[in-house]
């Protein structure tokens, strides 16, 4: 039976972040997307100046009445971008209205990076977010989101392995089950993947060699590739590699094409590899 989930973020018109490269890739992947976007923006907020913001908060609750009212099973509810603070408790309902026992809630908290909350995100965000992520079965936070969801200090380089597996730890012990912790580094020149599974205890990390720059939407764009992958049957540690070697492949593609970055990542280029990879001919 084909796969249906609801994606909940803003649609950036361009800048290919959030809902622009959510539902791409799950559709490319064969998942049957509904979406409900929290804010309309005309690019995203990073590296553009002048951008449209159009709050779409009212609209949540009566769109997901209406989608309530058809009586789907939502196989996830992925959420990411949200505008406002205020747009959790709403989120919360919606997830009280649209999922059942068996809906996997996967959130990518989507609010900081490098050490920095986004350019329109209020400091109350994440302390915020945290009641999501509390509801969560898999959260895919980067590693400046991760901290800050603790109300711990962003440290961007000089931790070890131990400092991650802790930090997972006790993500996991807010509520979710499986924690993926993005933008980890122990050296220079790789960057990769924490995964960490609370009740096998299993913590793996995944890297890459690093490419130099500020890489707009890969936040999105791996989050996307990892719960294709999760819904396409593959386990977490699995689907957690191959979405860092796609990620890593839309950079390679992207730097290659010579694309100024803030325009986002050549995603599209490698959803035949996520296909393949899904129908079992890939890695
Ligand atoms: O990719 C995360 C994201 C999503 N949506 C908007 C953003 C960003 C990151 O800057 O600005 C509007």
């Amino acid at each position: 039976m084909q796969k249906r989930a609801l994606a909940i973020h803003d649609i950036s018109c361009l800048g290919r972040c959030s809902l622009t490269v959510a539902l791409p890739i799950l559709s490319a992947a064969g998942i049957n997307t509904a979406v409900v976007p929290t804010a309309l923006l005309s690019t995203h907020t990073g590296e553009f100046t002048g951008y449209t913001h159009l709050d779409l908060t009212e609209q949540l609750l009566p769109i997901a009445t209406h989608l309530a009212s058809l009586g789907l099973h939502f196989d996830a509810f992925y959420t990411g971008y949200l505008a406002f603070p205020q747009q959790v408790e709403l989120v919360l309902a919606m997830r009280q209205m649209l999922c059942d026992a068996q809906t996997q809630v996967f959130v990518d908290p989507a609010f900081a990076d490098h050490g920095r909350l986004y350019s329109l995100m209020p400091a109350t965000m994440p302390a915020q977010m945290r009641a999501l992520v509390k509801t969560a079965h898999i959260i895919v936070p980067n590693l400046t989101e991760a901290t800050f969801l603790l109300g711990e200090a962003y440290r961007p380089t000089g931790y070890d392995e131990n400092y991650i597996h802790g930090l997972a730890a006790r993500l996991s012990a807010l509520g979710p089950q499986s924690i993926v912790i993005t933008d980890v580094s122990l050296s220079e020149h790789e960057t990769g993947v924490a995964v960490y599974h609370r009740d096998s205890g299993d913590f793996q990390l995944h890297f890459k060699p690093k490419f130099q720059g500020v890489f707009h939407g890969t936040g999105d764009v791996f989050a996307s590739f990892l719960l294709s992958a999760l819904l396409g049957g593959l386990s977490l540690d699995a689907a957690t590699r191959l979405a860092l070697r796609l990620t890593h492949e839309c950079i390679r593609l992207t730097l290659e094409g010579g694309e100024p970055l803030r325009y986002g990542v050549q995603f599209e280029r490698v959803l035949p590899e996520l296909i393949a990879a899904l129908a079992g001919q890939g890695d």
